[in-house]
């Protein structure tokens, strides 16, 4: 049975990489802070064959004991601080762990191997957000980047540290530079949650309006369940590479609004949605649209949830959530 250890199990991406692994017969650990934190709670009760183990990004020791409890063939770093917006407020501590702990669990995978560090396979969860301010449109791997939040800053030094390890130790480590992906689990604080689920709640008559920042922002937003799948399809290449996993098209705020408005019966947003120049950033991401030909071509992979049937998904999840709270 293949063994994987997954940090950030807690998150949207570890909850559906978890039920993607156990499903391939793997037996799957997660590294959690504190085994009785609600998130933890959450995860075992929708997985009770998984093991959870104590941990911290911070906290090298603990890393180590956990490969050691785990004895992981692959490992997968999806643990960070994810939120783009908090990053300008919490800089140094986004640093810590979204930068400085990629290079705290590959170190950790490199005391634990040994001198074969490619015995045990890592993934690092790279983002869009590293292209920033993009010098190409469609962004590929290749394509510089211009990150434009501490995030992105703090995440492209976490994708040169993987692929410093492969390079200097060998290591089979892939960085899978991912555009925004969704679903009905995504946290409320990003943008198409927070949308599909006010649309919902307003058709519903739980709530009044809506406020957001910046509508005219772009971008390429997929299915999180999709992507999950292409992490794991890295990392059974005999190759490590860094792949972008995109689904090339790009979309506006202004059309999130559209079509899940619509969904929730709603013919028209605007009476509803408010902008507040607080939700506005420091410094933006206009337009984001990847090219993920590498994965298509080497790793077989293809999004099969499109735009709008990823809005309409999470709109009617949180129509029936909304209805449950009614009774
Ligand atoms: P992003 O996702 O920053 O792209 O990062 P988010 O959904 O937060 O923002 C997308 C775009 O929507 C605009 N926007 C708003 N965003 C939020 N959150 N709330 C609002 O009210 C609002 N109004 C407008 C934003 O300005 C932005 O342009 C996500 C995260 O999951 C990262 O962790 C991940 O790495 C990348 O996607 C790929």
């Amino acid at each position: 049975m293949p063994r994987a250890l997954i940090t950030g199990i807690t998150g949207q991406d570890g909850m559906y990489l978890a039920e993607f692994l156990a499903g391939k017969g793997y037996e799957v650990f997660g590294l959690v802070r504190g085994q009785n934190n609600p998130r933890a709670r959450a995860v075992r009760r929708a997985l009770p064959s998984i093991r959870l183990l104590e941990g911290d990004l911070r906290d090298l020791a603990s890393l180590v004991r956990a490969l050691g409890a785990a004895r992981p063939d692959e490992v997968y770093n999806l643990g960070a601080i994810s939120f783009v917006g908090l990053s300008w407020q919490q800089a140094e501590l986004t640093g810590e762990i979204t930068g400085v702990g990629v290079q705290r669990i590959l170190e950790a995978v490199r005391l634990h191997t040994g001198d074969d560090m490619s015995r045990v396979r890592f993934y690092q969860a790279s983002s869009s957000e590293m292209f920033g301010k993009v010098r190409t449109v469609p962004q590929r791997e290749t394509t510089a980047f211009h990150p434009r939040s501490p995030y992105g800053v703090a995440k492209a030094f976490g994708h040169y540290m993987t692929v410093n390890y492969r390079e200097s130790y060998g290591a089979h480590a892939c960085s899978g530079i991912l555009f925004n992906h969704e679903s009905p689990r995504r946290g409320h604080e990003f943008v198409t949650r927070k949308v599909t689920r006010a649309a919902a709640r307003i058709a519903l008559g739980l709530q009044d309006d809506l406020a957001l920042g910046n509508l005219d922002a772009r971008r390429d937003w997929g299915f999180a369940g999709d992507y999950v799948e292409a992490m794991w399809l890295m990392l059974q290449q005999d190759e490590p590479a860094d792949y972008v996993i995109a689904t090339g098209e790009t979309h506006s705020v202004r059309d999130l609004l559209d079509v899940a408005f619509d969904r929730a019966g709603i013919a028209d947003w605007a009476p509803h949605v408010r902008q507040d120049p607080r939700l506005f950033r420091p410094a933006e991401v206009d337009l984001l649209v990847g090219d993920a030909s590498r994965a298509r071509e080497r790793l077989g992979w293809k999004p099969r949830v499109d735009f709008r049937g990823l809005v309409e998904m999470m709109v009617d999840a949180d129509l029936a959530d909304a209805k449950q709270e009614i009774g």
